[in-house]
């Protein structure tokens, strides 16, 4: 175990082990500290949707041969409303796309080079604690198999997800938050079956919202709305997959191919920003400093760029003694975050039920629908937002 390393990560979700490849890459030593083990972490079934900032990411990460080769391209979505579906085709109103490529494999190809590149990570660390990094020498101290280690660094990175220590770490003095709760969350299931459509399908009903997507043409992944205080253990597949055919227009509804859940849980669904992202010497990045809706299919894609932009302030402060971009770092990031929390919150509004809207919100929403479905300024205005705005 190292005792100093130029940049400590903490937290091996996406943007920890993103972060670590690209600075790896670049010849910049670092160490990543995770409490979880790798087989928890792989564990998770998260995200499923990708931008090409992120696939571009990867590639500059050198984890991209088997994106390329199993990623499904996508050059739409369809919106299922009153019994009918409407497709907003990406390609035709922008010239651009998405790629369907789950986190779990995205994970996995970024543990696969962090092990191949021999650059230390330690799972299943307990008391983590940052120490210092209000200073120009911070450091980190966390126990692992039974001994205590500390270790210093030029800067932390706080990788650690929204229930992480990093953020928990600055004086709340020291930080703004903006933050909506919804009152509902989505039940998600995991099938090894073909998925419905070739494409996704965000369904809203006076049921609540379902989702379609995927993650192989023989893996599908789907979800429906529930009230934020509901247990997946009350939901049996049978349920599951009536309440989701309830949901659907007909011939999604008809075509549904179900089968027995490999994996059942309930997201919350929350918007969540603490500005800045950058104290001293740690530098907040993905879940850490920000939490979207996953209707927008955005939390992995911001991850992704919040790291590509860390990574070019590091490699900017090392290579070249320039700290710019490092002191543009947090700035740079908002902007990009609220323009996706803007999306993600309006994707929630226009699709899911809440449970105190009154008549004239359900009407208000049905012709927000009919107006974005009748107009091709509006369906360019959701294709440049889900398939991700310039980094
Ligand atoms: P992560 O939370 O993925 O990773 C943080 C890592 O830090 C974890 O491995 C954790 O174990 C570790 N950690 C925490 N505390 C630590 C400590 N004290 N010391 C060391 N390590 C610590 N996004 C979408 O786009 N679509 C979706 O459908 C979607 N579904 C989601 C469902 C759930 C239940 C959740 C929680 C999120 C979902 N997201 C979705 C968002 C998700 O994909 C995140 O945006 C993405 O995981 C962000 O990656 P990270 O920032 O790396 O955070
Ligand atoms: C998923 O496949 O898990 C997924 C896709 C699109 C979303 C959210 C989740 O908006």
């Amino acid at each position: 175990m190292p005792r100093a390393t130029r940049v400590a990560i903490i937290g091996a979700g996406p943007a920890g082990l993103l972060l670590g490849q690209l600075l790896t890459v670049a010849g910049i030593d670092n160490v990543i500290i995770e409490q979880r083990s790798a087989e928890h972490v792989l564990g998770r079934i998260r995200a499923g949707i990708l931008e090409s900032v992120t696939v571009d990411a990867l590639a500059r990460a050198g984890v991209d041969q088997r994106l390329r080769a199993e990623g499904l391209r996508h050059h739409g979505i369809e919106l299922s409303y009153r019994g009918a579906r409407h497709r907003i085709d990406f390609h035709a109103l922008i010239g651009r796309d998405v790629t369907v490529y789950g986190q779990t494999e995205v994970t996995r190809d970024l543990m696969a080079a962090r092990a191949a590149s021999g650059m230390p990570i330690v799972y299943e660390a307990t008391d983590v604690s940052l120490h210092d990094f209000d200073t120009d020498r911070p450091r980190v101290t966390f126990r692992h198999a039974g001994s205590a280690h500390e270790l210093a660094c030029d800067y932390v990175a706080g990788c650690d997800g929204f229930h992480g220590v990093s953020r928990a770490s600055v004086p709340e003095t020291s930080t703004r938050i903006f933050e909506r709760v919804y009152p509902f969350g989505w039940l998600g299931v995991l099938s090894e079956t073909p998925p419905v459509a070739d494409e996704l399908i965000y369904a809203s009903h006076e049921r609540g919202f379902a989702l379609c997507s995927m993650r192989s043409k023989t893996r599908s992944r789907y979800y429906v709305q529930v009230p934020a205080t509901e247990r997946a253990e009350a939901w049996s597949d049978a349920r599951f997959w009536d309440e989701l055919r309830a949901r659907l227009d007909p011939a999604a509804a008809q075509a549904l191919v179900t089968g027995p859940s490999i994996e059942k849980s309930i997201a919350p669904l929350r918007s969540f920003v603490c500005e800045p992202m950058r104290f001293g010497r740690l530098f907040l990045a993905g879940d850490a400093a920000h939490i979207v809706p996953p209707t927008g299919a955005k939390g992995l894609n911001l991850a992704a760029s919040d790291v590509l932009y860390l990574a070019d302030g590091l490699i900017a402060q090392y290579q070249r003694g320039d700290p710019a971009e490092l002191d543009a770092y947090s700035a740079k990031c908002l902007r990009r975050v609220w323009k996706a929390e803007r999306f993600s919150w309006w994707m929630t509004a226009l699709l899911h039920r809440f449970p105190d809207a009154d008549a004239f919100a359900h009407r208000i929403q049905q012709a927000e629908l009919d107006y974005l479905v009748g107009s091709e300024a509006a369906c360019r205005a959701l294709a440049e937002n889900y398939v991700g705005l310039p980094a």
